[in-house]
C-alpha cells in the first residue's frame, strides 16, 4: 500500500502508525504541502477533498484519515471492535476527534507554527486554544476510568485522537497538564512498530530550516 503524506500532517500520522500497529506492508509517498502540491490538478485527481493522507491499495483510493483506518483496522483484523456495539463505540470517539481534537489541534498548531508571522491572529488561537483544552478535558475523564478510549484494547479512536499529541511543536497542549493523556501516550509510543512522526514520513520543519 502506499500512504500519500507529509511527515507535519498529524492526520496522515494516524493513518501511518495505523498501518505499522496493524503491520501493514506499505511505503510512504511524499507530498509536498509546503509547495502548495495538494491544490495541484494531479493531487485533485486523486483527493477530490485536496487533502492529505490519501491511501492506495491497488485498485481502492481512500481519503479521510478515519476512512483509512477503519480499512486499514477491517483489512488486518487488528485494533477494531468485535461487535457492530464496539465498532460504533470505536467510530463514536474517532468522529469525536476528527470534529473536536484534531480538527482544533491541527489549525492551531498550523497558525502558531506554519504561518507566517504577519498573519498569526491571536483572538483566532486564542479560541482555538480553550476550545482544544475542553475537548481535551473529556479525553483526560475518559483515561481516568479506563486504560484505552473506546475499548479495552488499543483501537483506531486511540490512534486518532493521540496522532497530534505527539508533535514537538508548541501548540497550547503541555503532557504535565493531563497527567492521564501522558500515561496513554506513554502507553501508544510501547506499542511495536511505534515512531514518531518525524521519524515515520518524509517531510519535517528541519527541511524548511
Ligand atoms: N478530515 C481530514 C483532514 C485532512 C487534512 O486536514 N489534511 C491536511 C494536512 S493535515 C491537508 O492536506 N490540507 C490541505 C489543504 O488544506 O490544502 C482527515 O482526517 O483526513
Amino acid at each position: 500500500m502506499k500512504l500519500y503524506c507529509f511527515g507535519e500532517s498529524g492526520n496522515a500520522y494516524k493513518a501511518a502508525l495505523t498501518l505499522q500497529f496493524s503491520q501493514q506492508d506499505w511505503e510512504p509517498v511524499y507530498v509536498d504541502f509546503f509547495n502548495g502540491e495538494t491544490r495541484s490538478e494531479t493531487f485533485r485527481a486523486l483527493s477530490v477533498m485536496g487533502e492529505v493522507p490519501v491511501l492506495v491499495d491497488g485498485d481502492a483510493v481512500l481519503t479521510q484519515s478515519g476512512v483509512i483506518q477503519d480499512y486499514v483496522s477491517s483489512k488486518s483484523g487488528r485494533l477494531g471492535g468485535t461487535s457492530a456495539a464496539a465498532r460504533r463505540e470505536i467510530l463514536r470517539w474517532m468522529f469525536f476527534d476528527n470534529h473536536k481534537v484534531s480538527g482544533v489541534a491541527g489549525p492551531l498548531r498550523f497558525n502558531m507554527n506554519f504561518l507566517p508571522a504577519e498573519k498569526r491572529n491571536a483572538d483566532v488561537n486564542g479560541f482555538l486554544a480553550m476550545r482544544l483544552a475542553s475537548a481535551l478535558k473529556i479525553v483526560e475523564q475518559q483515561l481516568s476510568n479506563q486504560n484505552w478510549l473506546a475499548a479495552d484494547h488499543i483501537s483506531i479512536a486511540d490512534i486518532a485522537v493521540a496522532g497530534y499529541l505527539f508533535y514537538p511543536e508548541p501548540f497550547t497542549f503541555d503532557r504535565q497538564d493531563y497527567p492521564h493523556i501522558d500515561r496513554w501516550l506513554d502507553a501508544i509510543a510501547a506499542q511495536p512498530g511505534w515512531k514518531h512522526p518525524y521519524d515515520l514520513m518524509p517531510g519535517s520543519p528541519a527541511d524548511r530550516a
